[in-house]
């Protein structure tokens, strides 16, 4: 915080700094996993900071947790059991909820302070985790995974065996990866053993959609989530991206996959949502439509020639 704003620094993002003006500091915090802040600004409401990077802002949280939830879920027809990883302000949940043919929806989330300081702060976020098909599990949803596979010492696995009961091989309809950025607890949520960990997790012709960064300023890394995924899920691997003017260089991007198994064109979407079938407590959805579904996949040229022939 430099007198009165706060600048988004990162190496991430070296040579640049989006800054928004502090009215208030309402929360600052430290969990086993990363700094916690959150803060009132003077033009985007409320806005979470987990080290340093803003996680969402009451403003413009609509875009990405609309976008990277009705993706995956309006490309198949009815979706009836998710998993989120990450997305522990309750956002993505808010959002599958909005699906009646979801019959369970888990979630995986590293860091119980998220949860708390969302519900506590961000309660048209955190709204998400009062749906009743909604389990929440805390924990590292990699470790949890591989622990329990590797049948390692059952003290570790406390934590998983839950999550685990519930999440057996090739059921999910669609996984979620709402994840921070690859420095921090979420570096391995990009690494090839997770996208294969999420395909054994999806049933066939299931799909994923993840947070990858921006083209922009992330072309290297997409470069890698694409080849990674390429290689992990044979069905279908599309890039994706928004506009949301509180993320570096206002921009984020999603890769949107599929198993093997019945094809998913993600262009055309096939499960439009029903506004008719909203819970009336959920507000109505402020970003996603089915024209910028589809024009989400539309790429710049320099994005295409890097992206597509992959
Ligand atoms: N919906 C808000 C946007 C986010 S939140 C990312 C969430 O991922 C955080 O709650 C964080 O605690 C959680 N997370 C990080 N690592 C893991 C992990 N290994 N397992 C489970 N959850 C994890 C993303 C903002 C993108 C910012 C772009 N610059």
């Amino acid at each position: 915080l430099i007198q009165g704003w706060f600048s988004e620094i990162s190496p991430m993002w070296p040579g640049e700094a989006h800054s928004l003006k502090v009215e208030k500091v309402l929360f600052q915090g430290k969990s086993d996993y990363q700094n916690v802040m959150v803060f009132q600004s003077s033009s985007y409401g409320k806005v979470l900071v987990l080290d340093g990077v803003i996680q969402l802002t009451e403003r413009d949280e609509c875009a990405y947790q609309e976008m990277i939830t009705h993706l995956p879920l309006c490309s198949i027809p009815n979706p009836k059991k998710v998993l989120v990883i990450g997305g522990g302000d309750g956002g993505v949940l808010r959002e599958v909820s909005r699906h009646s043919s979801v019959e369970k929806i888990d979630i995986c989330e590293i860091d119980k302070m998220v949860v708390d300081v969302s519900k506590q702060f961000f309660p048209d976020v955190a709204i998400g985790f009062d749906d009743p098909r909604v389990s929440l599990h805390i924990g590292d949803v990699f470790y949890t995974w591989e622990l329990s596979y590797l049948m390692l010492a059952p003290l570790l696995m406390v934590l998983g065996v839950a999550f685990l009961k519930e999440a057996p091989e090739g059921t999910y309809d669609a996984v979620i990866v709402d994840s921070s950025d690859p420095i921090g607890p979420a570096q391995e949520l990009f690494e090839k053993p997770f996208f294969e960990l999420v395909a054994k997790a999806l049933r066939p012709g299931g799909v994923v959609s993840t947070q990858a960064e921006s083209i922009w300023l992330h072309m290297d890394i997409i470069e890698s989530i694409v080849t990674n995924c390429s290689q992990t899920f044979k069905g279908s691997v599309n890039y994706a991206w928004t506009t949301v003017p509180t993320y570096p260089s206002g921009i984020i991007g999603f890769m949107l996959c599929s198993t093997e198994g019945p094809p998913v064109d993600f262009k055309h979407p096939v499960n439009p949502i029903d506004e008719k079938e909203f819970q009336k407590s959920v507000r109505p959805m402020k970003f996603y439509n089915s024209e910028i579904h589809t024009a989400s996949f539309c790429l710049p040229s320099f994005a295409r020639r890097k992206l597509v022939s992959k």
